[in-house]
């Protein structure tokens, strides 16, 4: 059994959709970010950045118990736990992780800027709104010119598909019209129809 470590948020969501693909046996825990709980002594003993999600894989390595915060290190985790959604051939998989660092290191703190000087900052800061607004939609140039070429981001359906899918899923937050990116439209649609993706973004209930 995982305990998985979330909130309603593009984040956490990446991991309720992995566990809801893979199969995997899992039970919430809701953190609510906006009450403060990922600051409290027993949450931060699991994740000392005091972030979603992060989960405890009862039977991890070994049949010990493993402890993992950072999403993109949950996804490869837990893809290499079932042997789903990362490739094991190293020119296949490194194209994955790739595009799951572009995520990680691109698209989630970007976007995530935007979210912010949008709809929580306590006061308008147009160069931040410019700044991160256009740095976002440069991203979804790259997303859209990508997958012009290719179904998914990899090869295949695969982890870095499912560490993007929830953030394009706040397109509205962000303000950006999917019809200006067609080919990312065109993915987000066919991701979306996946059952277990339906079910990873309804997490926690
Ligand atoms: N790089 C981290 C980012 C996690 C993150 O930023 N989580 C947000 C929610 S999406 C959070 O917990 N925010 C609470 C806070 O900043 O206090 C990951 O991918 O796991």
């Amino acid at each position: 059994m995982i305990d998985l470590y979330t909130w309603s948020t593009p984040n956490g969501r990446k991991v309720s959709i992995m566990l809801e693909e893979t199969g995997l046996a899992y039970r919430v825990h809701k953190i609510d970010i906006s009450k403060g709980d990922q600051f409290k002594p027993e949450f931060v003993a699991i994740n000392p950045n005091s972030k979603i999600p992060a989960i405890v894989d009862n039977e991890g390595p070994g049949g010990k118990p493993l402890t993992l915060f950072e999403s993109g290190a949950i996804l490869i985790y837990l893809a290499e736990k079932t042997g789903q959604l990362l490739p094991k051939d190293p020119a296949a998989r490194y194209v994955v992780l790739e595009w799951l660092m572009f995520q990680m290191g691109g698209v989630g703190p970007m976007f995530g800027q935007v979210h912010h000087f949008l709809r929580a900052a306590p006061e308008p800061v147009p160069y931040a709104i410019e700044r991160y607004g256009k740095e976002t939609r440069r991203l979804y140039g790259v997303l859209d010119a990508r997958l012009g070429k290719k179904a998914f981001l990899a090869e295949e359906y695969s982890i870095a598909d499912i560490a993007t899918y929830p953030w394009v899923a706040r397109h509205e937050w962000h303000k950006v019209a999917l019809g200006d990116f067609p080919n990312v439209e065109r993915w987000y649609r066919t991701i979306g129809a996946r059952p277990a993706v339906a079910r990873g973004m309804q997490v926690p209930a």
